[in-house]
């Protein structure tokens, strides 16, 4: 006899089970090495909002030392509580202090992306999580909601390089709401969007008042504008958070994206920003500052050559970004109460 499936055996093949229901929750228990401070467990507990923040923008990002306490404060005007994540020393932890972000900057810290978490945590180093390694931590947390100022994507000549930010992937994978300015100027923002489409990655930007009329265009950071549309638009806090409770009610483990357009008085138009994008990404090249070196040096050399004016901007808009994921945060805790 044929061991092969004849249509006989698939009829008489009990249909197949359907799958249990199940409770619906938004976390599963944390892995044990996982350190999460007594204020996160608590907001937790209580469906308090929390905004998870990363710790790259304060080891790296070539800011000033008083950001993290401008964004701690930031978070806990709007009611909600800052989880910043990072490792400690070798312990992955939600919810760092600005002294422990202190600490982690003096000592140095290693840019820590998803794959360079378990090195770090095994060494007992300290690594300051980019947008991915953050996601990692904060959804093992179960924390929904992350601001930040600007996605990794793909980089200019990416096609060629491959270089194209871990930030991009993770977004396909791992459930976190992520509040940037969109992407980088100095990327490629048509392939960035065309790789998040591809990861199956929910892009929405914040157009007050414009929803139904025109297209709105997806970020690019220091620029309202980038040239390209955004596949979606919001049109505020409350239609984000629903968003992401929809996408958690699907049981999709895949993130988001809600670009958020830097201030108005803020911006710096697109055209006055490339000729130093130009120069800086040629440099990064011909130096040889390929792999997670090129964005840092990117971005020291764009607050060198536009003579700091780069940094208040970088500032203002990551404050706007995190006010708005604590609104966010706010809305979705009120939805899930
Ligand atoms: N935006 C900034 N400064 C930064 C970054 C973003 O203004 O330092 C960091 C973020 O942590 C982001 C990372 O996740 O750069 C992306 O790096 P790469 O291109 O190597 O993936
Ligand atoms: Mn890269």
């Amino acid at each position: 006899r044929s061991p092969t499936l004849t249509p006989r055996h698939l009829f008489r093949r009990r249909p197949l089970p359907l799958p249990r229901p199940r409770p619906f929750t938004t976390t599963t228990p944390p892995p044990p090495a996982l350190r999460i401070s007594p204020e996160v467990t608590a907001a937790l507990a209580s469906n308090t909002p929390l905004v998870a923040l990363e710790s790259t923008i304060y080891t790296h990002g070539a800011l000033s030392p008083s950001l993290p306490s401008h964004l701690d404060a930031l978070v806990r005007s709007h009611g909600a509580v800052p989880a910043v994540c990072g490792i400690l020393a070798g312990v992955p932890t939600v919810g760092l202090t600005p002294d422990e972000i202190a600490l982690m900057t003096r000592e140095g810290a290693a840019k820590a992306s998803r794959r360079d978490l378990a090195l770090l945590a095994a060494r007992g180093e300290h690594g300051g999580t980019t947008i991915s390694g953050t996601m990692v931590l904060a959804r093992a947390a179960g924390i929904r909601v992350f601001g930040t100022g600007g996605l990794g994507g793909v980089h200019r000549g990416g096609e060629r390089s491959m270089d194209v930010s871990a930030d991009l992937t993770e977004l396909g994978r791992t459930r976190v709401a992520v509040v940037s300015s969109g992407c980088k100027g100095f990327l490629d923002v048509g392939r960035t969007l065309e790789f998040l489409e591809t990861q199956g990655v929910v892009v929405a930007t914040f157009a007050e008042g414009r929803e139904g009329g025109g297209k709105v265009d997806f970020p690019a950071f220091w620029a309202r504008e980038s040239g390209v549309a955004s596949p979606g638009v919001v049109k505020d806090e409350i239609e984000a958070a629903a968003v992401i409770l929809a996408q958690e009610r699907l049981g999709m483990e895949s993130g988001l994206l809600f670009a958020n357009p830097i201030p108005e008085e803020y911006a710096i138009p697109r055209a006055e920003m490339e000729a130093v994008i130009e120069t800086a990404v040629r440099e990064a090249e011909e130096m040889g500052f390929t792999g997670n070196a090129n964005t840092p040096y990117i971005l020291r050399r764009i607050k060198e050559l536009t003579e700091g004016r780069s940094v208040p901007v970088n500032k203002a808009l990551v404050k706007a970004n995190v006010a708005r994921a604590a609104r966010i945060a706010t809305e979705l805790a009120k939805m899930t109460g």
